[in-house]
């Protein structure tokens, strides 16, 4: 059966946006250079500790003298975390994106020097895992729980699979090839085989991935069955552990997390509420989407619906971050998303954008592709400094520097981005990200092409009987103004499908400046005629400022709103307001304004209002408490909003998302 694989070839499209070219050419130029440096331990930087816990291997990152070591090239031990080698391969699929966006040979012969380096430490049955290989081979596949060796295998086939979509080259490939082979002659249903599945879900998205440019359907079955394991048998990683006579732990700590932190608490079916380690549970969704997609069941994608409902209606933040809870970097419970202890990790704001991608696979519907949108332009992004070389691992929603310094419950919400972490899985998530933004533009379905983002490009695309190419003009996100040309050879009836932004409750759509007919469904007009050469479609998508009120339940938001200008939420910043952000209130008739600005922030819009601010002085003096407190006054000040993203880009600073609002 030919495998149905409705994303667009990253080769397919060429992003010529403003906003996002940047972003990949910092990727190019900065990033990938600068982690090329932090991975052989030659950047001249201070690691930082993720959290004030002092078992963070933070002196070092060692990920490549790691594969060295297992190599055979060099002596010595492994360093680092358990799953170090994850940073490597990370690295190696934000290159792989990077080669398909742009030919550059001295970066490939680096990635291909990489993988030569890889291919040295594969053990001989294919198993690969360099602290397993150089420290504990008698622990190989024995402490699931917290041994991450699916889930740096599942990193390494994502690589190795966007290395070859590349460049073409097979060995990468190969070697992946030989990885799932070892993991499916060890793990399965059939007696003999380990009946159990790794505490960091993330080697089904590799697999699936892999099935789909090998056509090997046991790879795609071993997803499956990954999947469908989990929970089935809720004790399974406790009991090797009970099982495994040498009972020194990997990883500190993480022996005693509850069943929920790793998703294991109900068989993956069953589950319907978003629970623990915030990451593992949307990489689970990321494959268990993906594999309902390509296997057509409808189980599975009923699973997904149900936890992506749960996430997006009860426990996900206005810029798309998610997990609410440093402890376990995890889920708590509905409306429970305080702004200032949050987790929102950078790899869990991209991982919920990379389950959007795959449930627009099987269902094209705006709930899904306007959380893509609001991930990707806020929580995600917020991940990288201007420079491309600062990142942050948690994304706050309001900054206090000092609490950050003297509140021991807050060591993780950092007030300036780090060079680098002892956990260093963010950066590099958010750099293949970034990379790769092409691939969720589109997406193309029997006759119809589906545009989910807005973002200048050029693509081809294949439909039932033809292929077209679309030029998409707009600049957005500042504007919404948004110009599709078609090129065809010949009349062809298709469809074209856009979306209708959540945030946009005004908007028009013509065909070479008239108007057309469309229909509405799940968030996408529909047009479908027999379109020709030099068509132009213009869609104008009004571009408010609009104030977001949060769901009374959230008590941390209650009486405040939030600004959103098109996909991008907006906050206040230390420098351009003062400190003591929190006695701002905006007025009930507040005027805002936008205008772009090309020298702030690299170019940004910004929003400006007058609003007011409450005099403490006053009425206070130095008393903590008064009775019967006299009414409050304030004085007049103008205040300036910026986008999230770009916070964290100037002095340090006060920072907030949602601000107090007269009623
Ligand atoms: O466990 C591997 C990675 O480290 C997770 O995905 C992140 O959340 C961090 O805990
Ligand atoms: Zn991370």
């Amino acid at each position: 059966m030919k495998i149905i694989n409705n994303e667009v070839d990253l080769k397919k499209i060429h992003i010529k946006d403003k906003f996002w070219s940047k972003y990949i050419s910092l990727v190019k130029n900065e990033m990938i250079p600068y982690q090329w440096q932090v991975l052989n331990d030659e950047a001249n930087i201070k690691i930082e500790r993720e959290r004030n816990d002092k078992n963070i291997p933070a002196e070092k990152s060692h990920a490549i003298e790691n594969f060295k070591i297992a190599a055979g090239l060099k002596s010595g031990h492994h360093y680092g975390y358990v799953f170090q080698d994850s940073d490597v391969y990370k690295w190696l699929e934000a290159v792989s994106y990077s080669l398909t966006n742009e030919k550059d040979p001295e970066l490939e012969k680096i990635a291909d020097s990489v993988i030569d380096l890889i291919e040295l430490a594969q053990e001989k049955d294919g198993y690969l895992d360099t602290y397993f290989t150089i420290d504990a081979p008698e622990r190989k596949f024995k402490r699931l729980l917290e041994s991450h060796e699916l889930y740096c295998a599942g990193h390494f086939m994502e690589a190795a699979v966007a290395y070859y979509n590349a460049t073409g080259k097979n060995k990468v490939l190969s070697i992946a090839s030989k990885l799932a082979d070892c993991i499916c002659k060890c793990f399965g249903p059939e007696e003999g085989k380990i009946h159990g599945y790794d505490g960091h879900e993330e080697v089904e998205i590799g697999l699936a991935k892999l099935y789909v440019v090998t056509e090997n359907k046991k790879y795609l079955e071993m997803s499956e069955y990954f999947l469908k394991q989990r929970g089935k048998d809720s004790d399974f990683l406790y009991e090797q552990l009970e099982k495994d006579i040498n009972k020194e732990e990997i990883i500190k700590g993480m022996n005693t997390s509850e069943k929920k932190y790793f998703q294991v608490h109900k068989p993956v079916l069953d589950q319907d509420t978003a629970e623990g380690h915030a990451v593992r549970l949307v990489y689970m969704c990321t494959a268990l989407a993906d594999v309902a997609y390509l296997t057509k069941d409808a189980e599975m994608l009923a699973a997904c619906k149900r936890l992506w409902t749960n996430i997006t209606k009860k426990r996900m933040y206005v810029t798309g971050g998610i997990g609410s809870t440093v402890s376990g970097e995890a889920f708590t419970f509905d409306y429970d998303l305080p702004n200032d202890t949050m987790y929102c990790e950078t790899c869990a704001s991209v991982g919920l954008a990379f389950f959007a991608h795959n449930m627009l696979k099987s269902e094209p519907s705006s709930i899904y592709s306007n959380v893509l949108e609001r991930s990707l332009y806020n929580s995600s992004i917020s991940g990288m400094a201007l420079d491309g070389k600062h990142f942050f691992y948690v994304n706050p929603l309001e900054v206090d520097p000092k609490a950050s310094k003297y509140d021991p419950t807050k060591s993780h919400v950092k007030v300036t981005r780090p060079s680098w972490f002892g956990c260093a899985c963010c950066p590099p998530n958010l750099a293949r990200t970034l990379t790769s933004i092409g691939k969720y533009v589109y997406t193309v379905s029997n006759n119809t092409v589906y545009t989910h983002l807005y973002m200048a490009n050029e693509a081809e695309l294949s439909l039932n009987n033809s292929t077209i190419l679309l030029k998409q003009e707009t600049n957005y996100p500042w504007s919404g103004n948004i110009k599709i040309s078609l090129k065809v050879d010949q009349t062809t009836n298709f469809t074209m499908a856009f979306r209708l932004p959540d945030w946009c409750h005004s908007y028009t759509i013509k065909l070479n400046g008239e108007n057309v007919d469309y229909k509405i469904s799940d968030g996408y007009a529909y047009i479908t005629k027999d379109f020709k050469n030099s068509d132009l479609i213009e869609i104008n998508l009004e571009m408010e400022i609009h104030e977001i009120s949060a769901n009374p339940h959230i008590k941390d938001d209650l009486g405040k709103v939030a600004l959103q200008r098109g996909p991008l939420v907006y906050c206040l910043e230390e420098s351009d307001n003062g400190d003591n952000l929190h006695l701002i209130k905006l007025t009930k008739d507040v005027k805002y304004e936008c205008e772009y600005d090309p020298n702030l922030l690299g170019g940004i819009a910004k929003i400006t209002c007058n609003a007011k601010k409450l005099i403490v002085s006053d009425n206070w003096n130095d008393d903590l408490y008064i009775a019967d407190a006299k009414a409050p006054k304030y004085e007049n000040k103008k205040i300036t909003f910026i986008p999230y993203y770009s916070w964290a880009n100037r002095e340090i600073g006060e920072m907030k998302v949602w601000i107090n609002k007269d009623i």
